[in-house]
């Protein structure tokens, strides 16, 4: 007897709204290769994965997925998997070299992919920023200079202005916490500086540059009346203190939820920063100023323009318990893998804080498996942001996967996609509009700190042969979207 399918337990299912979008998500850095080809110049993780003991292995992105070389192939595979949206990102250095004039040829890629995305009924998602800064414009400051800001709003317009008339989906920035505090307050991403307070400086322009680049397509007609829509996404977390009866415990988890996710949601959907981030990080200064010596006058107006939709990429809710914590390292989360050592300085500034194990389960990459947290934080977001339609920008896990007779069996993979479409489902049930679902990620790939050791793709690749498998997760994923339904 064969194991009934979707289709055929019609009543067993629980079912998503209608037009919900079924995507996978990538990032140019992390899939193309091709780096010094048809013009397109260093990055600043060109340069970091040159850093010794950044990148796990030593691995760079200069070969990565090959996508740049096999794009018509990858999206054949994508149409196989029945997706109805891929989200991927453009590469700033390919577009404008040097964060200069525009180049014909790096425009032509994505134009070309958008083509052969939209021929197999696929609806293109744009990223603009996905971390590839062109290293001239960090060796000029970086996002801790007001200028990239500016550059970032030269860019998206030539990109707009070639791709807008074929893509509606437009994403400003992925995850700025990460290009903020990873790359400027702890080091861990590039350009690995490790500069304190810098992480809120590169977090404010980088917003600004957001803000900036949407008021500018509003002006060139990206409305939603023109069926556009405008965006950014965070990764967001929900924090909660380790030990609820220990005052400094709760004082951590509220300083977590400053730091990681009010610093953005508080300018971009209320227009303000919020008293306890500058009471937290009084006294700090980046080049002997204050952060808030960076904030100017109409600069939250800017930031705060109306948004068509959020993205929220989720990965794990944050248990902090504040230092002194006394604790076995194996008692501590992340403790047991070997990642680059700068990832662990703090990032958040003036705060520090330790994550001891609360006994959930984990995956490979020794994340805790939360999903009921994906449910309240959509829920948070509805309640007291008010926040605009959103996405699922990213979610998937890490496993160490194996091709074993064809096939990979990634059974933790897909029972975690499983539970937290689930927790969307619980959330859209408690009437948040949620309209579409990326998983992260489409193919195993550069995985920045971790290289290529760590998997997150539903596809597996073979960095040697580059050779793709579909995995267990992605003859599901196929199933689950094709009947816009979670079986029971
Ligand atoms: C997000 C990024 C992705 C992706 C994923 C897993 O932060 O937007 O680009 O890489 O997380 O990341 P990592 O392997 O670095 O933990």
């Amino acid at each position: 007897m064969t194991s009934p399918t979707i289709s055929q337990t019609v009543t067993d299912v629980r079912r998503f709204p209608a037009d919900f979008l079924w995507g996978s998500a990538t990032a140019a850095y992390q899939i193309e290769g091709a780096v010094a080809e048809d013009g397109r110049t260093v990055s600043i993780w060109d340069t970091f994965t040159r850093v010794p003991g950044a990148i796990l292995n030593g691995d760079t992105g200069d070969i990565a997925c090959d996508h740049y070389h096999r794009m018509p192939a990858d999206v054949a595979l994508m149409k196989e998997i029945g997706l109805s949206s891929y989200r991927f990102s453009t590469a700033w250095p390919r577009i404008c070299p040097d964060g200069g004039p525009v180049n014909r040829k790096g425009l032509d890629f994505y134009s070309r992919l958008t083509d052969e995305l939209l021929a197999a009924g696929i609806t293109p998602w744009v990223t603009l920023y996905h971390w590839d800064l062109p290293q001239t414009l960090e060796d000029a400051g970086g996002w801790t200079e007001r200028d990239t800001a500016l550059r970032f709003v030269d860019y998206a317009l030539a990109t707009y202005d070639a791709l807008g008339d074929r893509i509606d989906h437009w994403t400003t920035h992925n995850e700025p916490w990460c290009s903020a505090f990873m790359g400027y307050s702890n080091g861990g991403h590039a350009p690995g500086r490790q500069e304190g307070v810098a992480g809120i400086v590169a977090a404010h322009h980088l917003m600004l540059g957001h803000g900036l680049v949407v008021e500018e397509l509003r002006s060139r007609g990206a409305t939603a009346a023109n069926g556009k829509s405008l965006g950014i996404t965070l990764n967001l977390t929900v924090a909660d203190p380790f030990d609820p009866a220990r005052p400094a415990d709760v004082d951590a988890a509220r300083r977590l939820d400053g730091l990681h996710n009010r610093v953005f949601l508080d300018p971009l959907l209320r227009g303000t920063y919020a008293d306890d981030l500058h009471a937290d990080t009084a006294g700090l200064t980046f080049q002997g100023r204050p952060w808030e010596d960076r904030v100017l006058d109409g600069d939250l107006e800017i930031i705060a323009q109306p948004l068509d939709v959020l993205g929220v990429n989720f990965y794990h809710d944050d248990v902090p318990a504040a230092r002194p914590y006394d604790a076995a390292p194996a008692d501590l989360l992340g403790s047991r893998l070997v990642g680059p050592e700068r990832s662990r300085q703090t990032p958040y500034p003036g705060s520090d804080f330790v994550f001891p194990r609360t006994g959930r389960p984990t995956n490979d990459r020794d994340w805790e498996i939360t999903p009921a947290s994906l449910t309240r934080l959509l829920q948070r977001l509805h309640d007291d942001y008010a926040a605009p339609p959103i996405y699922i920008t990213e979610n998937g896990a890490m496993s160490f996967d194996v091709v074993e007779d064809g096939a990979v069996h990634d059974v933790a993979r897909r029972e975690f996609i499983e539970a937290h479409l689930h927790a969307v489902l619980d959330a859209i049930d408690a009437g948040v509009d949620v309209r579409g679902y990326f998983v992260w990620s489409l193919l195993d790939n550069f995985e920045w700190s971790y290289g290529y050791a760590h998997r997150f793709g539903i596809v597996h690749v073979d960095f040697d042969t580059q050779n793709r498998t579909l995995k267990d997760s992605a003859l599901w994923f196929k199933q689950v979207a094709a009947g816009n339904a979670l079986p029971l």
